[in-house]
């Protein structure tokens, strides 16, 4: 039988289980990724595995989060983490080097490999034909370690892109589409694998758009073939060798499939606060906006900046509006400033970010109040701007630099009848100086005030009894679970400190009221979780006490979070139970060692039984009875 792209990784990978959808399967791990804000928790867990060496075949620990440094904090964080790499045999991207994303395609990605990152939208590798998979930092942690990385066999979908895209239409606006057709939720328990005719004419950077933001979709990863125009941007990259063809075979079979017309697609914009409410631009009325942003691993690559610089030159952008650009990479940023291009959007009047994640996840260049921001980035969930009452909208490079000029969202054919050419060049410019190889020699790890110890869960006890601290709706995302921004992310490697933060954007006295309480539960609707990959949305609660979180569904790599630090994800066996728990209610639950695959909820104030499922597979009840997977790993 024919293979898909995914099956033959996924194939050549495999280490336990059998490749049907839905099925526990362990595959192994080529290289990880790992970035400050994930990365610090992720070190800490790696050196209490005690292995004196990576078993990767290549790890990187990029700096591009917290790079605000306002105090000591973060830069305590960079230094950390430089001397684990150091100790350790970890490639180090310096701060400035740029968004780990966007420096890992130019520079490490490996068609046909498996990659496993600290980082939600590590997905983006999928563009050069990697099965590029995030994860909370102790499965990276494991993975370094040497261990295969557990999931469920996703099921495939495929999507066929036929034609070509018009002018001013951009890969970014082909996964706007996909997020319109499928959801924020579309893409649970799938790995989303592109094919067609319409892909031969799509740049790499276009194509990564594209896995990048399958995040959104809750996908475990999106995946393109490694073909010719994968061959030439490797070999621009002066690593030839990288490449390797990839292609699914004819007849390839897929679990279900979906087919995109390219020459029909028109700008697209996704409103707020939530990336899959998407339109067409010329749908909408006049929108006034104050300020436009390009940049973030989704929008920010060579291509990007030029067709922006392009579009800016020897113009002024509007009075009403701020715009910054953050360029993707060192290598981005040298070379728009070796070719002009930098100058262009200067004059324009932009201002010129660093190349990190900066806006994206609230690290400066707040809208203000009540505000419109245009982005060309993956998520517009409230709040995680930095202003809590502006709004987000997600849009193409293209369509950001028109809004920026017209000062209205606006839909860039207004700009010109043709589009701007980007001339690929033969070589990108490479200087990796920012980049610290591994050595052998022996380094100490140095420890600032800012590195708290870990905090370790207690194994589970038999049965659990609490009340029920918070009740959210649907979609809720791990913003609003444990926020980040320049207030809060320096807090990272302080899990005691961070948890004050925990659901400040819900209901600020959650910290304050679960510690009181001795813990609890959390209730939620569909898709809880959806989001960052970030750990601290499982380990903050726990370290708060919270026991089990009882959801209708959850997002993948949450529920692997809450597994790994000893919180029970239950999901209700009869979704309309939802309605049957409120907040305050006193539930107790026994668990009788996980062996049946539903339990009984007891809720005492109300005096009913409520079923729930904990879908845990043998390994994960495990995990969860000893605490977390630290524990865990101590025990086997
Ligand atoms: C994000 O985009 O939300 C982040 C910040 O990159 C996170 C990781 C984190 O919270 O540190 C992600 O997407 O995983
Ligand atoms: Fe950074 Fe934003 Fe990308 Fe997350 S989504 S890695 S914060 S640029």
């Amino acid at each position: 039988m024919g293979l898909n792209i995914t099956q033959k990784i996924f194939k050549k990978h495999l280490v336990e289980g059998d490749l049907v959808a839905g099925e526990p399967i362990a595959i192994k791990v080529d290289q990880t990724l790992t970035q400050d804000a994930t990365g610090t928790m992720a070190y800490l867990q790696f050196e209490a595995m005690k292995v004196p060496r990576v078993k990767t075949k290549l790890s990187v620990s990029y700096v591009d989060h917290n790079t605000l440094q306002t105090d000591y904090r973060n830069m305590d964080d960079h230094i950390y983490l430089q001397s684990v790499a150091a100790k350790y045999g970890i490639y180090f991207s310096r701060p400035g080097n740029g968004i780990c994303h966007q420096v890992h395609l130019e520079r490490f990605g490996v068609p046909g490999q498996v990659l496993l990152g600290s980082d939600s939208h590590t997905p983006t590798q999928g563009g050069i034909g990697m099965i590029s998979i995030g994860a909370g930092g102790l499965d990276v942690a494991l993975a370094m370690a040497g261990k295969p990385f557990y999931l469920n066999m996703p099921k495939v979908l495929n999507v066929k892109l036929k034609g070509k895209l018009k002018p001013w239409v951009a890969g970014k606006d082909i996964i706007l589409e996909v997020l319109r057709r499928l959801t924020v939720k579309g893409g649970v328990g799938k790995v989303i694998e592109y094919s067609g005719s319409g892909i031969k004419k799509l740049s790499i950077p276009e194509r990564a758009t594209i896995t990048n933001m399958g995040a959104e979709l809750g996908a475990t990863t999106s995946i393109f073939p490694s073909d010719d125009e994968t061959k030439k941007f490797l070999t621009a990259q002066k690593r030839p060798k990288s490449w390797s063809r990839l292609e699914a075979d004819k007849g390839a079979k897929y679990d279900e499939q979906i087919t995109i017309d390219l020459s029909k697609l028109e700008p697209l914009v996704a409103q707020p606060h939530m990336p899959d409410r998407v339109t067409e631009i010329k749908k909408l009325k006049k929108i006034k906006v104050n300020q436009v942003a390009v940049g973030s691993c989704t929008n920010s690559s060579y291509r990007d900046l030029m067709t922006v610089a392009k579009a800016l030159k020897g113009k002024t952008i509007h009075p009403d509006v701020s715009m910054g650009v953050s360029p993707g990479s060192k290598q981005v940023f040298d070379m728009i400033s070796q070719n002009g291009a930098l100058a262009d959007i200067v004059a324009s009047g932009a201002r010129i970010l660093e190349s990190a994640c900066g806006p994206c996840i609230g690290m400066g260049f707040a809208p203000t109040s009540k505000g419109v921001s245009v982005r060309s980035f993956n998520r517009n969930f409230v709040g995680r701007s930095g202003t809590k009452d502006a709004g987000v909208y997600l849009v193409s490079p293209e369509t950001a630099v028109a809004t920026a000029l017209k000062g209205v969202l606006t839909d860039p054919r207004k700009l010109a009848k043709t589009a701007p050419k980007i001339a690929w060049p033969k070589s990108f410019t490479i200087n990796d100086n920012m980049i610290i190889r591994p050595t052998k020699k022996k380094t100490k790890v140095v420890r600032g005030p800012n590195i708290k110890p870990l905090p370790i869960s207690e194994p589970l006890s038999t049965s659990l009894s609490g009340e029920v601290l918070l009740k959210t709706q649907d979609n809720v995302t791990t913003d609003h679970i444990m926020p980040a921004g320049a207030r809060i992310l320096p807090l990272r490697s302080n899990v005691p400190a961070i948890s004050e933060f925990v659901f400040e954007g819900i209901d600020p006295t959650f910290p304050e009221r679960a510690k009181k309480a001795g813990g609890g539960f959390v209730i939620g609707g569909q898709n809880y979780g959806q989001g960052s990959s970030r750990e601290h949305a499982a380990l903050a609660p726990m370290y708060l006490g919270v026991k089990a979180v009882i959801v209708k569904s959850f997002a993948r790599i949450h529920r692997a979070n809450l597994i790994n630090f000893g919180i029970l994800p239950l999901t209700f066996v009869n979704e309309k139970d939802y309605g049957k728990i409120e907040q305050g209610d006193k539930l107790s639950l026994s668990l009788g060692g996980l062996k049946s695959d539903t339990l009984i909820l007891k809720n005492k104030s109300k005096g009913i039984d409520i079923e729930v499922a904990h879908g845990l597979a043998e390994r994960a009840k495990d995990i969860v009875k000893a605490g977390g997977a630290l524990g865990y790993a101590r025990q086997s």
